[in-house]
């Protein structure tokens, strides 16, 4: 049944009418079967056009984060292909890690509409409530571990790009924050699995407010932070955002797994509030106080300062 639920599903989401005949035919049902499941469908919150002599037909609704209101608008071949959507969850990542060591196809992706414990990196906390948009995608890249940190950098030049339809200017602040004016609107968190050189899995973590408000956030960060609403002064619909980022990193990560990342980079650095500023970067062994001049052909970050010039690994750096 779960199987003939899913092959119903995937004509549902072709985009123009069905005839639930049709449907029926096609899988040796009875037309009651079909009714069946589009009524299971319109109580799970779906918006399911029913007109006679056509058939019927999934509208997706403004904002709607359903698996299959996603899939309806997807354009990709990989990306999103399987969706999952939950209410609540403590960390889209933890649930996709668990997703991925049983097996769980590349370009996965679970959404959850609050997050309880969100991270970020280094251990840190992301603050997730309702109104933001906040997934995780999975990837099986043929990639040395050493060139990880560039999907970063990938996913960073995908979501400015995809940004911009809604009219949001973003920037890049090495190495993984999607800022507005210097407040952070965005933040991606890579997390992979390896085996000594090889990789297993990645999952990119990726957070945005949209539809909440900086209001919303804890206070200490309130000052550091923007959302989407705050800038246009109106909620967006965030599955188009998300599918405007899945199909312009897919594209992004199926060039760079053909030809390298030099596009990506070159993209980065047009988009970037880092090379040109002077930044701090906090070290292990202390901080360093310098200007940053480029984001080398490995993705590392370049800083001159009075002792020449240091490559930038990994960490934060802080604007000037
Ligand atoms: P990061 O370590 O660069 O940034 C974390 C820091 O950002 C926090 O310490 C805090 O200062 C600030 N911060 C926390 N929440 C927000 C927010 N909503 N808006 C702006 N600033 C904030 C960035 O890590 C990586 C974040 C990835 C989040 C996604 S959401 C989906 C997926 N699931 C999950 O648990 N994490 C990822």
């Amino acid at each position: 049944m779960v199987g003939l639920s899913n092959r119903i599903d995937e004509l549902l989401t072709a985009g123009s009418f069905i005839s639930g005949q049709k449907i029926a035919k096609e899988f040796g049902v009875s037309r009651t079967a079909v009714f069946k499941r589009v009524q299971q469908l319109r109580k799970l919150g779906y918006c399911i056009e029913g007109v006679q002599k056509k058939g019927y037909r999934l509208v997706p609704r403004f904002d709607g984060l359903l698996p299959l209101e996603i899939k309806v608008r997807l354009k990709t071949k990989i990306f999103g292909k399987e969706v999952i959507t939950l209410d609540s969850v403590d960390s889209t990542q933890a649930c996709l890690n668990k997703l991925a060591e049983k097996g769980a196809p590349e370009g996965t992706l679970v959404l959850a509409l609050e997050q309880t414990h969100g991270r970020g990196r280094m251990n840190r906390s992301w603050s997730s409530p309702r109104g933001g948009l906040w997934f995780s995608l999975l990837l099986r890249p043929s990639i040395p571990p050493m060139e990880l940190h560039k999907l970063t950098l990938l996913f960073g030049v995908a979501i400015v790009a995809s940004l911009k339809p809604f009219g949001i200017n973003a920037t890049l602040k090495w190495p993984n924050d999607v800022l507005v004016e210097r407040r952070k609107l965005c933040g991606i968190l890579l997390e992979a699995s390896t085996e000594a050189d090889r990789v297993g899995h990645v999952i990119a973590g990726i957070g945005i407010n949209a539809n909440n408000s900086f209001a919303d956030l804890p206070s200490e960060i309130r000052n550091s932070a923007v959302s989407m609403r705050d800038i246009l002064g109106t909620k967006i619909d965030r599955a188009e955002l998300l599918c405007g980022i899945l199909k312009y990193s897919e594209d992004l990560y199926l060039e760079a797994s053909e030809k390298g990342f030099s596009k990506i980079l070159s993209l980065w650095r047009t988009s970037s509030c880092t090379l040109g500023q002077r930044v701090e970067v906090l070290l292990p062994d202390g901080i360093l106080s310098g200007l940053a001049v480029d984001i080398d052909e490995d993705g590392y970050l370049v800083v001159k300062y009075h002792g020449g010039l240091k490559k930038i690994y990994s960490g934060d750096i802080i604007l000037l």
